[in-house]
């Protein structure tokens, strides 16, 4: 495979890996506001990052359905209705390297910002699924499999990316999948999926598959590598050696959990009060952020942050992050010193009071997905 054909892409970027490209934005930059602007919007690449022509673009679409059909871009764009949803994607693997910190995972190493979040237009995946006449849950229609047309992902022998949602997901107006063809009011840039990919809000980014080629109802998940061996969580006593035995046992991610963290300020920053906390906080499957907890003496002791850009998607679906703010004025602990080394803790909750569990080793797995424990940063304050 030749990476000789790849977009363009903003040098501020932290490249976690170069080919396939994966980069994060800035984790102070991150925070800077609820849309993230297109060009900062973190990127994972399996493979090169095809070249596709959107004038003989077509998507295909079969497997259990009575009229399988064959799309074309202007098709979707003026057959089907045109909806908008903001929605925020998180990778699965987004805050890895600090898994990998406590014991080596294997994986692309990702900070905190391997998330952002977009305004997506395009149509609903229901509506192309209705009109192909797909076939009902008692036919057998229980996954929606998605390829993209990315071949060379070294993992899958050089297939293209693949993975599939459930039809409960696909099917339900208030799950808002799309197959989207814009991205923040612009067509899709070639890195997040140009000409059409999906949108799969309030589950783990893997299933969102860019450079959509082709949809196949079918009653089995996707055979992809990365829906029957990757993104996994394996109990902490699997292995490379072993893992082969659990690939079938261990469910493939989906919905996302409660995940928040502290963007600003930076590990090891030394600073004078009063200072302000910032952080980004979301969860899975439409849940709404409930509360931000905020401790600084390392979660003995909290409070509330303050939290904003709250955005309600349909029918009571929060697809966004939240961002939240904290700011400190006094410190307890500063009194007669002229500097004082504190650890802040962040936690969310959401609305089915879920919260993050305390410590990275509690949730640790080989692939180094979904770790969303407390996040925490030691700073120093001066006086
Ligand atoms: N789709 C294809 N075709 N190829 C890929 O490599 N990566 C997936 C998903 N869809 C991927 C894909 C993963 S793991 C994530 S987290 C998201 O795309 C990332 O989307 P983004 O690059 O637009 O941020
Ligand atoms: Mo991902």
């Amino acid at each position: 495979v030749s990476f000789a054909n790849e977009p363009y892409r903003d040098p501020d970027f932290t490249i976690n890996f170069k080919a396939p490209f994966n980069a994060e934005p800035r984790q102070d930059v991150l925070v800077q506001q609820f849309i993230t602007p297109t060009e900062k919007f973190y990127v994972r690449n399996h493979a090169p990052v095809p070249d596709i022509n959107g004038e003989s673009y077509a998507l295909k679409v079969d497997g259990l359905v009575g009229n399988p059909l064959i799309l074309s871009l202007s098709d979707i764009k003026n057959k089907f209705e045109k909806v908008t949803i903001n929605a925020s994607i998180q990778c699965a693997g987004n805050r890895r390297t600090m898994m990998s910190e406590y014991k080596k995972v294997r994986g692309v190493g990702w900070g905190i910002a391997s998330l952002s979040t977009a305004s997506w237009s395009g149509c609903r995946l229901k509506d192309i699924l209705e009109y192909a006449k797909v076939f009902t849950k008692t036919e057998g229609a229980l996954h929606a499999v998605f390829w993209g047309l990315d071949f060379g992902c070294p993992e899958d022998n050089g297939k293209p990316y693949g993975s599939s949602i459930t039809m409960e997901k696909a099917m339900d107006l208030d799950g808002d999948v799309l197959l989207a063809y814009e991205m923040n009011g612009e067509p899709l840039p070639r890195d997040h999926g140009y000409p059409l990919r999906v949108i799969a809000p309030g589950i783990i980014g893997a299933r969102s598959v860019k450079w959509l080629d082709k949809v196949t109802v079918s009653s089995q998940e996707s055979e992809s590598f990365f829906q029957r061996r990757d993104y996994k969580i394996f109990h902490n006593g699997v292995d490379w050696n072993n893992v082969e035995k659990y690939w079938d046992k261990t469910p493939s991610l989906q919905e996302l959990s409660i995940q928040s963290a502290i963007c600003i300020p930076a590990p090891n920053s030394t600073l004078y009060l009063p200072f302000t906390i910032t952080g980004y906080a979301t969860s899975g499957g439409g849940r709404k952020v409930e509360r931000v907890d905020i401790s600084l003496d390392g979660g003995e002791t909290w409070d509330y942050a303050e939290l904003m850009g709250e955005d309600k998607g349909v029918c009571n679906k929060y697809w966004s992050w939240v961002l939240f703010k904290y700011t400190i004025t006094q410190l307890p602990q500063l009194q007669n010193k002229d500097h004082q080394k504190i650890r802040l803790v962040c936690r969310a909750w959401d609305s089915a009071s879920n919260t993050q569990p305390k410590d990275v080793k509690d949730i640790w797995n080989l692939r180094g997905v979904m770790n969303n424990c407390w996040h925490f940063v030691d700073i120093t304050v001066l006086n």
